[in-house]
């Protein structure tokens, strides 16, 4: 198997390899993981960040002096292993105050500590070099359509955003911000439910330039979404700052399984995408390969640490295919027999407009729509070999 290394940018919450198996029905099933072990073994593995929420690294209630002697300890197994900190998260939910939401709760003053909370973790995300900060408001929704002004909320939501992007200029951090959508869960509805939606809501911010999105693959996948299409559309926008790889099997609770591990196939388009980009050129993506996946309840460590290798490792073993299936002769032959490339070439002449084009017979009168509609476009090759990569055998 192909190994990791410091190169691929591979990265893992605090929160994915610490998980200690707590779910809706049962207890922990494993102990507690110390950061400084996980800043280890993930170095050991081949990654090259580790990222977390406040309160994943200093456990909330922590006296100050504590909470700088685990700061402390931290950096020093960042130091000795060379693990770096991309990035840093909040965590607006697992407390009870945020059960109605952080920036957007009804109650104005669970707003006010939401937005002291995380300005207190913004400098020690800076502290620590991170160059993004992602923002998932797993509590930011309802369950009463009533009971929530949602306008309301997206006006509160912006001024969230606004003000802590403010204070990362105005302390100098240069920080990126990167919005993670959820449809649902733990809410009954979250806002900013999706791709699309959170996209749409940047551009309403005051420094939409510094906000992008941190698309989750399971996260799109339980709204019966297209993952590797959403992420295109992020990239084509300049916005896909960050990403949270992991697997899911359809429509159903977020499921967070290793990566690869639910749809197989729209895995390897996403890889393909990631790392080639469009067949027809455009931006690839250069930031971290950032795994976002929950160790099997069922595991003890060692399964925890062999789930972390194989997100790697099938994202490795992708990349190796979709290069393969790239470079492939009869792949390129059927990209071009299905004119892919043909979609770059704009519809308008260099300087048509409507008159123009009205004035072109060819495109109307004359169009010889019998061709147009008898023809075959030829996806059904591409499909077919695309599948023969995947399992080799090709
Ligand atoms: C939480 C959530 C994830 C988010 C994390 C960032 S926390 O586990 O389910 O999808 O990425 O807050
Ligand atoms: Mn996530
Ligand atoms: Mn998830
Ligand atoms: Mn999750």
């Amino acid at each position: 198997a192909p190994q990791p290394t410091r190169e691929d940018k591979f990265s893992f919450g605090l929160w994915t390899v610490g998980w200690q198996a707590r779910d809706l029905f049962g207890e922990a099933t494993r102990p507690v993981l110390a950061a400084v072990e996980a800043v280890h073994k993930l170095a050991e593995l081949g990654a090259y960040g580790i990222t977390f929420h406040d309160d994943d690294l200093v456990p909330p209630g922590s006296s100050p002096a504590e909470r700088q002697r685990i700061i402390d300890e931290f950096k020093a197994a960042l130091d000795e292993t060379g693990l770096v900190v991309p990035m840093v998260t909040t965590n607006l939910f697992a407390d009870p105050v945020f059960k109605d939401g952080g920036f957007t709760s009804n109650d104005r003053s669970v707003r006010r500590y939401a937005l002291r909370k995380v300005m207190r973790n913004m400098d020690l995300a800076a502290e620590l070099g991170a160059q993004i900060y992602v923002f998932w408001g797993g509590r930011e929704g309802s369950e009463v359509d009533f009971a929530k002004d949602v306008r309301a909320a997206l006006d509160r939501y912006r001024e969230g955003i606004d003000l802590l992007a403010q204070y990362s200029i105005d302390k100098g951090y240069g920080m990126r911000f990167a919005i993670e959508p959820k449809p649902n869960e733990p809410r009954g509805d979250i806002l900013l439910p999706s791709i699309g939606h959170a996209l749409a809501f940047i551009s309403e911010l005051e420094h939409h330039e510094m906000v992008g999105i941190n698309p989750e693959t399971g996260h799109e996948q339980m709204a019966s979404l297209n993952y590797t299409h959403g992420i295109a559309q992020a990239l084509w926008q300049g916005k896909l700052f960050h990403i949270d790889l992991n697997g899911q099997k359809g429509p159903r609770y977020d499921q967070d399984l290793v990566f690869g591990y639910g749809d197989l196939l729209q895995a390897f388009s996403t890889v393909d995408l990631l790392e080639n980009g469009a067949p027809g050129g455009g931006p690839t993506y250069d930031g971290d390969r950032h795994f976002d996946y929950k160790p099997l309840r069922t595991e003890d460590m060692s399964g925890v640490w062999e789930s972390a290798l194989a997100n790697m490792e099938l994202y490795l073993a992708l990349r190796e295919r979709a290069r393969a299936f790239r470079a492939d002769p009869e792949v390129q032959e059927a990209l071009a027999a299905a004119r892919v490339a043909e979609l770059s070439e704009p519809t308008l002449e260099p300087g048509e407009g409507h008159e123009q084009l009205a004035a072109d017979k060819t495109a109307f009168e004359d169009y010889d729509l019998e061709a147009a509609r008898t023809q075959g476009y030829g996806y059904a090759r591409i499909q077919r070999l695309a599948l023969e990569h995947l399992v080799r055998m090709r």
